[in-house]
């Protein structure tokens, strides 16, 4: 018994001490899809892990791949998927997680300046109410598949319900 409680408790502090050894947030297992060439649209999708004890929020993201790059998410109406610009951005929880995924929340990248092809690298510039400025590399991979089984993100079925093109 005693034995079990001290391996539980070097397992808890192994998995605890990477994840709190430092402030701010972190980005982690950043990826993008995207389907087309130039002026064509990609989704960037990664998990947002809060190391403070606030609440954050994420309220942009600036890139210079795309004309543009908006936070949206996805939801379902009359059975169809449909997505919209999220302007209040995404809450972090104090010393908890924000999921972009495949099916729901996503940065939306339009009009791409370049022709990605799988493996390639692109980088992000994320903003954070109190965290600020975090940048991100998302590799291109156009064949993972959805991590939850959730509705994917496909890009055939991209519609662009909501927004206004410039
Ligand atoms: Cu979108």
């Amino acid at each position: 018994m005693n034995r079990l409680k001290i391996t539980l408790a070097a397992l808890t502090a192994l998995i605890a001490l990477p994840a709190f050894a430092h402030d701010g947030v972190h980005i982690n297992n950043p990826y993008a899809r995207v389907i087309g060439g130039v002026g064509a649209s990609g989704a960037v999708f990664f998990e947002i892990e809060n190391h403070q004890d606030v609440d954050d929020r994420l309220i942009s993201v600036g890139t210079d791949v795309a004309e543009r790059a908006e936070l949206h998410t996805r939801y379902e109406e009359g059975g169809v998927m449909k997505m919209m610009h999220v302007l209040e951005g995404f809450a972090v929880p104090a010393l908890g997680f924000h999921s972009l995924a495949r099916g729901g929340d996503h940065v939306m990248l339009m009009g791409l300046r370049s022709e990605l092809k799988s493996g390639d690298v692109i980088d992000l510039t994320l903003t954070f109410e109190l965290a600020r400025e975090v940048t991100v590399q998302a590799v291109i991979d156009n064949d993972r598949k959805p991590e939850d089984g959730a509705v994917g993100h496909d890009m055939s079925g991209h519609d662009m319900d909501g927004i206004t093109k410039q």
